[in-house]
């Protein structure tokens, strides 16, 4: 067959740059965040605050695309801006998580070399600049990704409503409406301190088109929750299970971090 990316031993990311050139790029994503290289004394990023916007009925598609699961947006009336984003204004798009095997590991950032278990991304474009989702992908400025570190702990009460529906989307391709809606804002942390850099998107493209904001709180998310997105197919149903990897489910599907660099890294709040 055709060759398609993934995150195994054949085809994950180091064979990425085969294909997408922009993999060995030099803004790419994700990184490990070394807390100490922050620079704090940022006015730009503190004097307009990280602002977002989302209403729940935004969310309107839960989707097992093979990699991960996604819930795509409508963006009607989402809206996130101000930190690092000077004057523009983004819409979410999408949401997706990356896990691993077990819940030693699962994130793409890591912070001070330490993974979490897992990491929720929020993808936003760029409306004041781009007229697309799919040309903002192509512009520097065009993506801003919130992201969420997962850690095991008590369950999620929102992300329960996502796990309830994953059963539903096991198979890669299978993709239902949401009915009861799910509100992002309640996936994020209660305190807004942040650090934030310019990346690229994780996955092939490799775009370099991503201003990342990671919250430096986690949220917790219970063992189970995460046995639920452990237990996504990468193949779709009736195709007969790989069973060679993995018995075909959906794990470690994460990029290990890439250098900074000369990048600077910059951090708003505690
Ligand atoms: C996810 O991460 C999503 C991508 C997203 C990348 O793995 O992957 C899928 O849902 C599999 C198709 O979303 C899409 O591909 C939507 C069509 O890529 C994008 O948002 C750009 C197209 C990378 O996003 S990330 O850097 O935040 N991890
Ligand atoms: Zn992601």
């Amino acid at each position: 067959g055709f060759w398609e990316w993934d995150y195994s031993s054949r085809n994950g990311p180091s064979t990425w740059v085969e294909k997408f050139p922009m993999a060995a790029g030099s803004r790419q994503s994700p990184v490990n965040i070394e807390t100490d290289r922050a620079e704090s004394d940022h006015e730009a990023l503190s004097s307009k605050p990280l602002r977002w916007k989302y209403p729940a009925t935004a969310s309107r598609k839960l989707l097992n695309p093979g990699y991960c699961w996604r819930v795509d947006t409508d963006g009607e009336g989402t809206l996130l801006s101000g930190g690092p984003l000077m004057d523009d204004i983004y819409k979410l798009e999408q949401y997706h998580c990356h896990w691993g095997c077990s819940d030693s590991r699962g994130s793409e950032h890591t912070v001070d070399g330490q993974a979490f278990a897992g990491e929720l991304h929020l993808v936003h474009w760029n409306t004041t600049k781009y007229k697309t989702f799919a040309e903002a992908a192509k512009a520097p400025d065009g993506l801003a990704v919130l992201g969420v570190f997962l850690k095991v702990g008590k369950p999620h009460d929102e992300m329960d409503k996502i796990a309830r529906l994953l059963p539903y989307v096991s198979h890669k391709e299978d993709c239902i409406e949401i009915n009861e809606p799910i509100d992002p804002s309640k996936l994020l942390p209660d305190d807004n301190g942040y650090w934030t850099y310019l990346g690229s998107l994780t996955t092939p493209p490799c775009n370099e088109s991503v201003t990342w904001i990671l919250f430096k709180r986690y949220i917790e998310v219970s063992h189970h929750q995460l046995n639920i997105f452990r237990n996504l197919r990468k193949f779709p149903r009736g195709e007969e299970c790989p069973c060679h990897e993995n018995h075909g489910v959906v794990i470690n599907n994460f990029r290990p971090p890439l250098p900074l660099g000369n990048r600077v890294l910059r951090e708003c709040g505690s």
